[in-house]
Formats: structure tokens, C-alpha cells, sequence
């Protein structure tokens, strides 16, 4: 689970810029917020006298406040003011949320060419230090290298809850014709209001699995594409010479992880082929559809493991991690049993087409499967997901299928849904998150359990030290708990300076008072009256 690393945070968050505390603000759930990690490339670049392309410090944030259709400054002085602080907001696209966002700019910007390995880990540790303040992340990246970088942060970004879409240009950004700007924009959307929780590319108009794309022209505004998703005819290629197996046999055996991919765009490797076969028995592994990129940066990962010995390693190489690969036969392929209310309703009405049929479907499972999640049944919840309930569908009230649960406190029927998939980041529309409605109702199992699966409080330390001071001076030693168990720095105090402590100790509340010191607040704390 990605945690706050301050050494690691942006200087922009804690610089001039922006303070911690008026992003972790609660009035702005209102907006959904992302940074752009600016990292150089042909999108930000400028041309200069002799007609070469180069990047300039320190452009791009201030051109961007000059286009009305990157930010609608009326929307976010109005809303933010004026005072040096004021973030770019996406204009009204007609999503749920406006879209607020941050430009962070890497010093020094870089073409990709000249991007190594430590430049994939200092983005893959920028979006770790400030994970818990965003809800998606827009990584700016020249083309050249972009696929590898996606590739790369698809491995090292772990547990990855909120989504990380990388974009560039081919033209830069605020050339006349440029196909930089609808990339840049696309990204922030899909970033801003779109739960995809994985690396993604945003290119053309295009999304795709960071793990899948590969640069596939230099001139072309397609300039990515991802051909084995979803996956096409396969074809295979030969690879001459037995003289090249044995080879290959004696490196395997000196313990060297070989990983055999297609340098062809669409199909996978395919052992059907008696020199893919003699390949496998010399111990090497079929890269099936991987990307060159997506294999590359794959065994750097896992080759970094120091906790996995050589077996566990090839065993990884081999299993599909991040969606970078189709294996044949992993997924479960079997037969769904058309739901029994389905049937009976398509059965009254006399439907015949299976048009008319999947259309009762598509209106019923969303209804059936919020009523199993009331009803903790998780016998028809496995049913009614394998007839496509969607896990992370809202209802009116912006409730997802895991606020229902984290509100009911029911532990197993919160651990099935995040085993299917649900999102801890979601948020209903007052900017709640399942974790604080759990929290609010005092389901310790279920807090614990989304924790564990990422989820983090979203107050500023202020608006928690209120809540704090409140549970204690109502001698309720349960939500102190549930606040613990979430993550809470229990000695946060209020705008008056009081902790939770000066409030149990105020109301006599023993048990409040008994707690706040195992847990180790401190005892020395003054409030502002001294
Ligand atoms: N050379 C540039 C880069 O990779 C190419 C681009 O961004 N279009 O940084």
C-alpha cells in the first residue's frame, strides 16, 4: 500500500505553491484533483532560432492559464480566488466532478531519450509520496521512451488504486496544430473522473493498457499502438539454429531467467512450433503477446525482488501480473447460468431474441446485485457477477456497491467485492469514501480490511482533530478506535488547538482517556489557551 513519503513529495505541494492542509480540505471533494507530473518531451517543447525542438522551464503551467479550453479561470478564482495558490481547473466537461489540477514540473525536463532507469523511479516515487492527495495522476513523457516508462511504473506501481495515464505529443502543445492538447486534456479527464486504476497511455484519442502500447510511427499522430489487446490471429516465428538452443540451455541452467517475445506487432509466441518447444525445454519462457517493453521492464522488476527466490521469479515471469499478457486458460472460461429472474421475466413476456433477452439483463443486475449486497449473499452475488454486474456501479445517491457494505459492516461480503474488484477510492456525492462510512459506524473488521486494501482518510489533520475532539468529549471510545484503526494521528487538534486527550479529560471519560495514552499521544500538548 502506496504510504505519504515526505522526502519524497513534490516540492510543489509544500513550496509556494500549495499546502497540504487546503488539499486535504474536505470542501474540495467537490472537485476531482490530479497532478501532472511534467516530465519533459516533445509536448512541452519549443522551437527554437535554428528550428531545433527544446524544452523550457518553467512554460507550460503559465501558457496553459492562457487557454480557455485547459482551464476556465472565471470557474477557479471564483471558487478558489486569487491569491498565487489558485490551481488550473479543467472547464465544465460534462462529468460528474470538475477536474482541479496541478502541473509539477521535473527539473531538469528531459527528452525521453535520454530517460534511464532511475528516471522511471524517481515518477514511480513522486506519485508514491503524494498518492493519498490525488485522485489520479497524468504523467507528461516525451514518446520515444513513453512505453517503457508505462511499462515500468505498470510493474513497480503496486496495489495501485487510482488511475496513472501517461501522455505526450508529437507536435509540442501550443504549436498552431498540435496534437497535444487533446492529449493533455484527455489524460486529465480520464484521470480526474474515470476509475481505471492502472498505468494507462492516453494517445489520439486512444486509451490504453500502459503495459501493451508500443510506439509504433515517428511522424504519425497514431503514434501508439497496442496490438495484442485485445488479442488477434497468432502467428508464430521461427527461430533458426539448434546451435542457438544449446546455447541458450547452458545460460538457463547457469540460472539466467530467459524470456522469448515477438518483436511482431500482433500475435504471441507460440510453442506449437517445434523450435518454440525446444526453446521452452532449454527452460526458456514464452513471453506469449508481451510487448518487448512491457518483458524488458517486466524481468527488471522481478529480477529486483530480493525476496523471491529463482523459481518464484520464473513462476512471475510466467503469470500474467498487470494485465501486460494474455495467458490462455487463466481466466475462467466456464458457462454462465442465465440468472433465474431473467428467464422468468423473459419467459412472461414471451421473448424469443436474445437481444430482448440481454436487454432485461442489462436493466436487472444492477438492481440484483445491490440487493445481494443488503442481503450478504454472496452465493447470488457470485451469480450475478458472472452475469456482468459492473462492481463499481453508483446509485442516485453516488453509493457504490462497498459503501453499502461498509455501512452494514459486514466483513465478508467487503472482502468479496474488493476480491472483485471494487474501488476504496470512490466517493459519493457528499466526497465520502467507503473507509469513512465504515468509520462513522464503527465496523472495525471492515475499516481494517480497507485499509489494508489501500484506502486512506481523506480530512485534513484540522477537520480530523475536530472529529477526534468530538468522539472523546461524547466519551465514545469506539470511533476513537475506528480512527485509529484507519490510519487517524489521533493527536491532531482542532482550530482551538485541543486534542481528543484535552476533550476526554475535560468530560472525565476514563476509557477515552486510557485509550488516547496506549495508543501514545502525547501528554505534553497545549491548546491555544495555554
Ligand atoms: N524526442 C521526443 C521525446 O521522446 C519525442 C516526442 O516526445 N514526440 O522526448
Amino acid at each position: 500500500v502506496p504510504v505519504v513519503d515526505p522526502t519524497s513529495v513534490p516540492k510543489v505541494l509544500y513550496g509556494h505553491r500549495t499546502s497540504l492542509d487546503s488539499l486535504c480540505d474536505p470542501e474540495w471533494s467537490q472537485e476531482s484533483r490530479v497532478l501532472v507530473l511534467y516530465t519533459g518531451g516533445t509536448i512541452g517543447m519549443v522551437r527554437n532560432d535554428r528550428g531545433k525542438l527544446a524544452p523550457i522551464p518553467r512554460e507550460l503551467e503559465t501558457n496553459i492559464r492562457r487557454y480557455p479550453h485547459m482551464h476556465d479561470d472565471s470557474y477557479a478564482t471564483k471558487r478558489f480566488g486569487c491569491n498565487g495558490n489558485t490551481p488550473l481547473v479543467l472547464p465544465d466537461c460534462k462529468e460528474k466532478r470538475r477536474v482541479a489540477y496541478w502541473v509539477y514540473e521535473y527539473e531538469p525536463l528531459l527528452d525521453s531519450s535520454n530517460m534511464t532507469m532511475d528516471d522511471w523511479i524517481r515518477i514511480a516515487k513522486d506519485i508514491r509520496g503524494v498518492y493519498e492527495m490525488f485522485d489520479g495522476f497524468v504523467v507528461l513523457h516525451g514518446t520515444d521512451t513513453l512505453a517503457y516508462t508505462a511499462s515500468a511504473l505498470s510493474f513497480m506501481l503496486e496495489n495501485l488504486g487510482k488511475p496513472v495515464v501517461i501522455t505526450g505529443s508529437q507536435i509540442p502543445i501550443f504549436e498552431t496544430r498540435s496534437d497535444g492538447r487533446d492529449n493533455f486534456i484527455g489524460s486529465v479527464i480520464m484521470a480526474g473522473s474515470y476509475n481505471i486504476p492502472e498505468v494507462t497511455v492516453f494517445f489520439n484519442n486512444k486509451l490504453y493498457r500502459g503495459n501493451r502500447t508500443t510506439k509504433v510511427s515517428t511522424g504519425r499522430l497514431q503514434a501508439f499502438d497496442s496490438p495484442n489487446m485485445p488479442p488477434l490471429a497468432i502467428a508464430g516465428i521461427s527461430i533458426q539454429g539448434e546451435v542457438v538452443v544449446l546455447v541458450l540451455r547452458d545460460a538457463t541452467k547457469r540460472g539466467v531467467i530467459l524470456v522469448n517475445t515477438t518483436q511482431c506487432m500482433h500475435g504471441a509466441v507460440d510453442t506449437i512450433y517445434e523450435t518454440g518447444e525446444a526453446l521452452v525445454s532449454a527452460g526458456v519462457i514464452a513471453g506469449l503477446d508481451m510487448t518487448p517493453e512491457a518483458a524488458l521492464t517486466k524481468l527488471s522488476y522481478v529480477l529486483a525482488k530480493s525476496d523471491w527466490d529463482y523459481d518464484t521469479k520464473k513462476r512471475m515471469m510466467m503469470r500474467n501480473l498487470r494485465g501486460e499478457m494474455t495467458v490462455v486458460g487463466q481466466e475462467d472460461e466456464g458457462e454462465n447460468q442465465e440468472l433465474d429472474v431473467v428467464s422468468a421475466i423473459s419467459r412472461a413476456l414471451q421473448l424469443s431474441s436474445s437481444d430482448d433477452v440481454e436487454r432485461i439483463r442489462d436493466l436487472l443486475v444492477p438492481t440484483l446485485f445491490f440487493t445481494a449486497v443488503s442481503n450478504c449473499d454472496i452465493k447470488r452475488l457470485e451469480e450475478i457477477f458472472s452475469n456482468g454486474a459492473e462492481v463499481n456501479l453508483l446509485d442516485v445517491s453516488g453509493w457504490s456497491a462497498l459503501h453499502m457494505a461498509a455501512c452494514d459492516g459486514i466483513a465478508e461480503v467487503v472482502t468479496w467485492l474488493l476480491q472483485h474488484g471494487a474501488s476504496v477510492h470512490v466517493r459519493d456525492k457528499q466526497g465520502q469514501t467507503p473507509l469513512k462510512i465504515a468509520v462513522e459506524n464503527d465496523h472495525h473488521k471492515v475499516v481494517e480490511l480497507l485499509v489494508q486494501t489501500g484506502a486512506h482518510l481523506t480530512e485534513s489533520p484540522l477537520r480530523l482533530g475536530e472529529v477526534l475532539v468530538s468522539a472523546a468529549a461524547a466519551d465514545n471510545v469506539e470511533r476513537l478506535k475506528s480512527y485509529h484503526i484507519a490510519g487517524a494521528d489521533l493527536s491532531c487538534a482542532d482550530p482551538c488547538g485541543r486534542t481528543a486527550l484535552h476533550a476526554a479529560c475535560t468530560v472525565g471519560s476514563e476509557e477515552c482517556v486510557r485509550f488516547l495514552l496506549e495508543a501514545g499521544v502525547p501528554t505534553t500538548t497545549r491548546d491555544r489557551t495555554d
